[in-house]
């Protein structure tokens, strides 16, 4: 019966030395079980001499305790090998240096936008926006802008219906401003507006205006000039002067378009002036009376003055840009440029 133990013991380690995880509880069973082979063979231990019975009784029992110790170590083992292969699979080197992603740009647009709010909050601006889908009453009735005016015409404004368009000017947004808060009003409206026009190098049916409104007691052409004298010093440099030619819009009485002398050449003439010396840059003029009381206020006790420019216009003239087509493309060659 020692010998057959003996037997089994080493049977049962060689099989637990090649075991598989699978294979491990089936050998288990085999020898350890129920109806395993130690078992069996302590169930013939009444044929034993009582001396030999503890002896043999104490051998079965080093033989499982072997056995199992045998499966315990094999176990474990194999748990071992399992979490290095995950380790290693796993690994992540937190050294390695990252793959830097391109950083993205502020649209030129934007990037003007925002500096041209800078200035004129800098002089006590405050930023005013409103509906790019309007009526007809504060885009061009409030505004002074006569029936027959050609500016009506769906030749050049997107009408919705017969009383609803797309803002063609940023104007509204001040209207609607006067009509809710009483002088001092200081304010610029930057947004999109839409012409009914064909896009080409300097035209595009959408496109982005600033316009600023001061309205308040006493307020003069002489604080218009000053207002945008300071504007083109700070946007295009402390040597820059401004000169005003006379011009109409409806909604201001006197009128003007502005130029700034030229920063490249200083006024001498230039490609960039095309030999002028000055490049226009904006459209101004004192608020007319009408228009300042369409919007309730008394043009008897305020007055106010109003200007206009294109934010593209004043992009290209500061940045050499000379097809507006550019902004609108997203071409990164462009836009990587600014
Ligand atoms: C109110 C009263 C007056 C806004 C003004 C201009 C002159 C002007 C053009 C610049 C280039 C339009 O984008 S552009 O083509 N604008 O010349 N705009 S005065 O006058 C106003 C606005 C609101 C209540």
């Amino acid at each position: 019966m020692k010998e057959k133990l003996n037997q089994i013991r080493e049977a049962a380690l060689n099989a637990i030395d090649t075991a598989t995880d699978a294979t491990l509880e089936q050998i288990k069973v085999r020898y350890l079980g129920k109806k395993g082979e130690l078992t069996a063979v302590l169930r013939g231990m009444g044929s034993l001499t009582p001396e030999e019975r503890p002896k043999i009784g104490q051998l079965a029992n080093d033989i499982r305790e072997s056995i199992e110790a045998a499966i315990a170590k094999k176990v474990q083992e194999a748990q071992a090998k399992g979490l290095e292969r995950k380790l290693r699979a796993e690994k992540l080197d937190v050294t390695v240096p990252g793959t830097a992603l391109p950083a993205g740009h502020i649209h030129p647009l934007t990037k003007v936008r925002r500096d041209l709010e800078d200035i004129f909050i800098g002089m006590g601006f405050q930023v005013v926006e409103g509906p790019e889908v309007e009526l007809d009453y504060y885009n061009f009735q409030a505004l002074n802008i006569p029936e027959n005016h050609p500016a009506r015409d769906t030749q050049d404004t997107f009408y919705i219906t017969d009383k609803i368009l797309l803002r063609s000017q940023t104007s509204p947004v001040q209207v609607r401003t006067m009509e809710h808060r009483k002088p001092p009003i200081r304010i610029i409206s930057p947004g999109r507006v839409y012409r009914s026009d064909a896009l080409d190098s300097t035209h595009s049916p959408l496109f982005h205006q600033l316009e600023g409104l001061v309205v308040d007691k006493g307020i003069t052409m002489g604080d218009l000039k000053g207002t945008l004298e300071t504007f083109a010093k700070k946007m295009f440099g402390e040597n820059t002067r401004i000169r005003f030619r006379p011009h109409h819009f409806p909604f201001t009485e006197p009128s003007a378009e502005v130029d700034a002398s030229c920063f490249v050449c200083g006024g001498k003439g230039c490609r960039l002036c095309k030999g002028e010396g000055w490049i226009e840059i904006l459209g101004a003029g004192m608020v007319h009376p009408f228009v300042l009381s369409n919007c309730g206020i008394d043009p008897e006790e305020y007055s106010g003055f109003a200007f206009g420019l294109g934010i593209e216009r004043i992009t290209m003239i500061s940045r050499g840009i000379d097809d507006i087509r550019l902004f609108y493309e997203n071409d990164q060659r462009f836009l990587n440029q600014f």
